[in-house]
């Protein structure tokens, strides 16, 4: 059975969903190999292994530039400065998915590979590049531009993992995917349509982030709570006049006022996965307690 873990938050209810995660697809019919592929940014930088692991959750794999027209292609996705950081007189791009197997040391154009064990052929190695810079252990593939400050270029440099934090922080990665995975959603219900639609996702459920769902207090709210069905109801149950559509034999609670927090595993088996949130609110009306009922929210587990 899947679980998921859960907290409780407080933080105010200003969060903005963000939009759904870009892919951008390469058909055949342009060319292409029918690929989709996604920029990821990190500000505040990730190692070549966390990036791999960080794709595969996606259910993809950091992106393989086989040719120079799917490196043109990749590129294009972080022609951007927010990808980039500048080192010396270089500017330093995203993550990809090549990686020595070994090096001794005296050897940086040997023995590398793609994370999907595709054949190394093609290369684009920026100028002085693979090096192992200053005897560095420099075994992980990404983008570098060498020249003005703040260029940018589709050209390789073979880079140190990032996992010593005294390295650079390298801004991101791109993801390559064979098929689309499902995007993250959150879909409002709400029964009758009598409900307060003060149940809301501030963020989406998407894998290896947390997920916040957010409740509207009001100045009569002794407390907030959300129902958690993992196994939804596919229909409103019968229940308070229609307007519970969560499946009470089967579900959990997150309580407390305001942004209810839940990490969604970074795990690709949960792409797909159905969700449905009930909105409870217990008002103080004019003395005794009130059960409010508030809208449901459909949410898919996705990128
Ligand atoms: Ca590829
Ligand atoms: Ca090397
Ligand atoms: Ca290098």
């Amino acid at each position: 059975m899947k679980k998921l873990l859960l907290g409780a938050g407080s933080l105010a209810l200003t969060l903005a969903v963000p939009a759904t995660a870009q892919l951008l697809h390469w058909p055949t019919t342009s060319g292409g190999n029918g690929h989709y592929y996604q920029a990821v940014l990190e500000p505040s930088g990730i190692s070549w292994t966390q990036a791999r692991a960080a794709a595969q959750a996606r259910g993809g794999y950091l992106a393989t530039p086989t040719s120079g027209a799917e490196n043109t292609f990749v590129f294009q996705l972080v022609d951007d400065p927010q990808y980039w950081v500048q080192s010396g007189n270089s500017n330093i791009g995203p993550w990809l998915g090549g990686y020595q197997t070994f090096d001794n040391g005296s050897t940086p154009h040997a023995n590398w590979a793609w994370v999907t064990g595709e054949p190394w052929s093609f290369t684009s190695w920026a100028p002085g590049e693979p090096n192992n810079f200053a005897g560095l252990i420099e075994d992980y593939l990404g983008y570098k531009c060498s020249g003005p400050s703040n260029c940018r270029s589709s050209s390789w440099n073979d880079a140190q993992v990032g996992d010593n934090p005294t390295s650079f922080g390298i801004k991101g990665y791109v993801v390559e995917y064979d098929t689309p995975p499902p995007a993250a959603s959150c879909t409002v219900r709400n029964g009758n349509g009598v409900n307060p639609l003060d149940c809301v996702c501030a963020t989406l459920p998407v894998v290896g982030t947390t997920w916040q769902i957010g409740t509207s207090p009001n100045a009569n709210t002794a407390f907030t709570a959300v129902l958690l069905s993992l196994q939804p109801a596919s229909t409103p149950l019968p229940l308070l006049g229609g307007e519970l559509l969560i499946d009470l034999g089967f579900h959990f609670q997150l309580p407390g006022n305001g942004v209810h927090t839940m990490p969604v595993p970074p795990d690709s088996s949960w792409l797909g996965f159905r969700v449905v949130v009930q909105g409870v609110r217990l008002d103080a009306v004019g003395g005794p307690l009130q059960v409010v009922l508030l809208n449901a929210l459909d949410a898919v587990v996705g990128i």
